[in-house]
């Protein structure tokens, strides 16, 4: 019998503002691509973004689109061991890090778990999130979503890959 799960559309953010992010987010969309279950579909450009809540150097964000075939805890999981091999760190909420990966959606699921919410509760306040969502998804954001963020400070880096 096939016990194949069906793939489900997620979406991650990736973020980093310490060592050399862009590169950072570079090799967590390859590892990203590589995770067992996971396909990844397509990726939006790079940011470069003023720190939200947050210190520090400039970040760069980007969202990936994947097709998954894990659980949502089970993607959390396996996002959080790409975090750890790029030797993320967490010595206070909201510090600078090498690579922050977030659910922000997986297919239209409402998640409220110990762990994990999904859709990530603060993505629709934040820049660094919602345009590069809208670069690769623009049915999910709206325009006025977009205007409520065009305060924040968010270049989109010219393509070298
Ligand atoms: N968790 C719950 N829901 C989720 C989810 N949907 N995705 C839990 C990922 N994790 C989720 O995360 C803390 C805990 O959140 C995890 O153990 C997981 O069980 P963390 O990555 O260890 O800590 P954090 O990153 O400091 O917290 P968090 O909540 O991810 O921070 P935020 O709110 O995402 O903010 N400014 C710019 N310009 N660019 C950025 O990328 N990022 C942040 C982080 C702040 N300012 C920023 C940026
Ligand atoms: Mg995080």
């Amino acid at each position: 019998m096939d016990t194949q799960r069906a793939e489900v559309t997620a979406y991650v953010a990736l973020g980093a503002n310490l060592g050399d992010p862009a590169q950072a987010l570079r090799e967590a969309l390859q590892r990203l691509s590589h995770a067992q279950g996971v396909r990844l579909v397509r990726a939006s450009s790079l940011y470069r973004t003023a720190p939200v809540d947050s210190s520090g150097p400039d970040y760069f964000n980007a969202v990936a689109e994947i097709a998954t075939t894990l659980t949502a805890p089970d993607l959390l999981t396996a996002l959080q061991a790409i975090e750890q091999g790029a030797g993320r760190e967490r010595p206070y909420r909201n510090a600078p890090r090498t690579l922050d990966l977030d659910l922000l959606l997986y297919g239209s699921a409402h998640i409220h778990s110990a762990t994990l919410t999904v859709p990530h509760p603060r993505m629709g306040a934040r820049a660094f999130v919602l345009v590069p969502l809208h670069e690769i998804a623009p049915r999910l954001v709206t325009d006025g979503a977009l205007k409520a963020v065009s305060g924040q400070s968010i270049q989109r880096m010219r393509s070298d890959r």
